[in-house]
């Protein structure tokens, strides 16, 4: 069975953070990832802009042992800083798993604000355009602005002036 993720993170290395939380959740699953997208933080206090993406896996587990999984992803992220209110390192919902539905307090699948999210929708599509319709996208609230695959922002965002020098 196929599972969704939304990764998220405006705070710190939002590169190594995000990279973090792809290799946590997806385990040793076959996975895809979808390009990451800076977007308008939604909801909440005044902050920076999130990084944001999805993460397919093709895995086994159980809707339980997938919430484990993203529980143990941030737990790792916050870790590594010192815990505080307001921004976070790392963000991850379930988006979708296919085939099944959870009514249940900690775990509700599909995400129920997930269709009113272009940060979640944008990257979404670009896995799986079944689920997410243009007419979907143009309807979901907040900005969003493609930046590239993961590999190449892991490295500009250590090298802010590029990789021959010149301010990006
Ligand atoms: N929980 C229930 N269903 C799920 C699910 N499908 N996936 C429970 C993940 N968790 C689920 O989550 C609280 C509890 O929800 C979990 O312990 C789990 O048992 P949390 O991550 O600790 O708290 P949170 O993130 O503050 O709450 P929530 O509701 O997940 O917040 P949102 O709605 O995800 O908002 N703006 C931009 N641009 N990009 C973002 O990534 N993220 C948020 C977080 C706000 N604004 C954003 C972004
Ligand atoms: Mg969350």
């Amino acid at each position: 069975m196929r599972a969704y993720f939304s990764l998220g993170s405006n705070q710190g290395d939002r590169a190594q953070y995000l990279t973090l939380g792809v290799h946590r959740v997806r385990g040793d699953d076959v996975h895809r990832v979808s390009r990451v997208y800076q977007t308008d933080p939604v909801g909440g206090v005044a902050q920076d802009d999130f990084w944001n993406l999805v993460l397919e896996v093709a895995t086994p587990a159980t809707p339980r042992d997938l919430l484990a999984r993203i529980h143990d992803a941030e737990a790792a992220a916050r870790r590594t800083r010192e815990v505080r209110w307001g921004p976070r390192t790392l963000d991850v919902d379930i988006l979708w798993i296919d085939g099944v539905t959870c009514d249940e307090t900690d775990l509700t699948v599909p995400h129920p604000r997930m269709y009113q999210r272009r940060f979640v929708l944008a990257p979404l599509r670009e896995l799986r355009p079944d689920l997410v319709s243009a007419q979907d996208l143009r309807r979901a609230d907040g900005r969003v602005h493609l930046l590239g695959t993961l590999e190449t922002l892991h490295y500009t965002e250590r090298h802010p002036r590029g990789w021959n020098g010149e301010p990006l």
